[in-house]
């Protein structure tokens, strides 16, 4: 898979609005009630990244969770961040974790 050019991660930024632009990755912050809902949703967003071999970086600090994304064979961003962008925004909702 080939890395987006900059036209197409303007694009495709769009689809997922509460992600931030980081280089060559994108990074979202969840915000839940406390550390067991943290892990929760980590255990979750871990089993879609081996489901679709691809897994985000993650940083677990109590209440909240940082996600980078990046497509490290492809040195950038591809459709593939992106679309574990929007099946992490579908589970982060379904457990009321906040942005
Ligand atoms: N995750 C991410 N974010 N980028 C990759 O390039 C990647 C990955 N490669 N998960 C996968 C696993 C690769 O190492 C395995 C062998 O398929």
């Amino acid at each position: 898979m080939t890395a987006f050019t900059e036209e197409q991660i303007t694009q495709a930024m769009a689809r997922v609005p509460h992600w931030k632009r980081e280089s060559l990755e994108i990074t979202r912050t969840f915000t839940f009630k406390n550390f067991r809902d943290s892990l929760a949703f980590v255990v979750h967003v871990g089993l879609l990244a081996e489901r679709a071999d691809h897994h985000p970086d993650i940083d677990i600090r109590y209440s909240s969770v940082l996600l980078h994304l990046s497509t490290h064979s492809a040195g950038g961003l591809t459709e593939k961040d992106f679309v574990m962008a929007e099946s992490i925004d579908k589970v982060a909702s379904a457990m009321g974790g906040t942005p």
